[in-house]
């Protein structure tokens, strides 16, 4: 007999320090994955994934979506922020009310009170998918933090520093687990190291990652 859950527990309630001022959350969102997952489920039926094309002209491997008054995107003339999804020329879906009651969570414990995103990227990967080192500066005000979400199979996140050549450390990013970026942390380069192929019981071949900003 195996009692996989017996030998590995998911993690809950543990608080990791990656930084000075970002930390993981182990497990904080797995009492809302039901919810969390259809409210995802019903920003892509109006904002579709998709994969955008970078200034550089490469095809990103990673499908992108947004909820929220502004959403990110790519594409040959640049990085920004619109209100309008360029793909159905309609609004991106408003955020839902248990993002933002996980966001509340999340900032109450790692010390971000009063944080109030308007901006939702969502980024879905398959096995192989891979987002490259780089730094989120995009978002108008960039002392308010980054609250990020994690949904489905497991990813590898680097975390580097200031510098791109920086050494990065390596932080394993399983379902449910949620991080907080802010202050001297919120400028390092990090990135997502390509997937590896699994599968989770609730999504399947793919990892939801979801990021709260502050972005107007
Ligand atoms: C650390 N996404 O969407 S989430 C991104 O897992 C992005 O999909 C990754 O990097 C993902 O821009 C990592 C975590 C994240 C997001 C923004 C940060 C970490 C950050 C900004 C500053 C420092
Ligand atoms: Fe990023």
């Amino acid at each position: 007999m195996t009692l996989d859950l017996f030998d590995n527990p998911p993690q809950t309630g543990g608080r990791q320090v990656l930084g000075p001022q970002s930390c993981v959350l182990r497990g904080l969102a797995l009492p809302m994955e039901h919810v969390l997952v259809e409210a995802i489920a019903s920003i892509e039926r109006v904002s579709p994934f998709r994969h955008m094309v970078t200034p550089g002209g490469f095809t990103m491997s990673v499908a992108l979506s947004n909820c929220g008054d502004l959403g990110w995107t790519t594409d040959a003339s640049g990085y920004r922020y619109t209100s309008i999804d360029p793909l159905t020329q309609e609004p991106w879906p408003a955020m839902p009310a248990a993002f933002r009651q996980l966001v509340q969570e999340a900032t109450l414990a790692a010390g971000f009170e009063g944080f109030d995103p308007d901006a939702c990227l969502l980024n879905r990967y398959r096995p192989g998918a891979r987002m490259s080192l780089h730094q989120d500066k995009n978002e108008r005000d960039l002392t308010q933090p980054i609250v990020s979400v994690s949904l489905g199979i497991p990813a590898t996140f680097l975390f580097g520093g200031l510098r791109r050549k920086d050494p990065a450390q390596r932080v394993p990013l399983l379902h449910g687990d949620v991080v907080v970026w802010g202050g001297v942390d919120r400028m390092r380069y990090h990135g997502i190291v390509p997937l590896k192929e699994a599968a989770h019981p609730l999504l399947g071949a793919q990892r939801i990652n979801f990021t709260f900003r502050k972005a107007g």
